[in-house]
């Protein structure tokens, strides 16, 4: 059964991904191993938002050097946090509750130190935090009814779509196809009732006319008989 998908809508489903860090107390056991930095690496609505309406899980791929390097968080938080020593490229992959099998790919560099070129933001209530995260949007094309339904309607960012829609008339599903039989089936019904309602009318309109020109022969046979 083809699924059908909420016609001509956008949704943008926000997202907040990066990083945070600090250095590890001076008496932490990771640093016999050599490990510098605490790190959480993450996916998160903006302010706290809760993304679980639109995200199924997130899995992050680490560097080889973690033991189990790929990572994936069934629930919220979507987020590992670690122990090392080094920078590296982190792959995530967010899977939404539509189009599970299609998961977005987002990379984030993981920092340890604040890179020279970009501003940095500081929490003042943790002078030893780095925070590296960026804001963005994942933009959905025509949403399964679902999916819409159960998780996007109470989202404010749902967009009628301007631009062309390609997939219209190529993707109607069995379901619109009875949809627009049904309207047909109670249009012709209607028309019917109407031309019914005429001929009733037209009907009754003959009816009156005949038994006014009875009424009228009366009157007239009975004068004709006074005479
Ligand atoms: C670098 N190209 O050399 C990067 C690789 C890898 C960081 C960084 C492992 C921690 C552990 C860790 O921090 N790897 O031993 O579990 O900077």
């Amino acid at each position: 059964m083809a699924t059908r998908r909420k016609k001509g809508i956008q949704a943008a489903l926000p997202i907040v991904y990066g990083n945070e860090t600090s250095k590890l107390p001076d008496d932490a056991p990771e640093l016999q191993l050599g490990h510098t930095h605490q790190w959480t690496v993450y996916v998160r609505g903006p302010n706290g938002a809760d993304i679980a309406h639109y995200v199924r899980k997130v899995v992050f791929r680490l560097h080889e050097s973690f033991t189990n390097a790929v990572r994936t968080i069934e629930a919220p938080p979507f987020e590992v946090t670690e122990t090392g020593w080094g920078e590296f490229e982190i792959v995530i992959a967010v899977h939404l509750h539509d189009f599970p099998e299609r998961p977005i790919k987002l990379t984030h560099m993981l920092r340890l130190f604040p890179p020279e070129d970009q501003a940095v933001i500081d929490d003042p209530s943790r002078p030893d935090l780095l925070v590296m995260e960026r804001y963005d949007e994942i933009v959905l094309n025509e949403p399964t009814e679902a999916f819409y339904d159960q998780f996007l309607q109470n989202i404010s960012k749902t967009y009628p779509m301007t631009g062309p829609v390609w997939n219209r008339g190529a993707e109607v599903t069995e379901a619109e196809m009875l949809d627009r039989a049904n309207i047909e089936v109670l249009r012709q019904m209607e028309e019917l009732r109407r031309r019914i309602m005429e001929k009733d009318q037209g009907l009754a309109r003959v009816k009156a006319e005949l038994a006014a020109g009875a009424a009228m022969q009366g009157v007239l046979g009975d004068s004709a008989g006074r005479l």
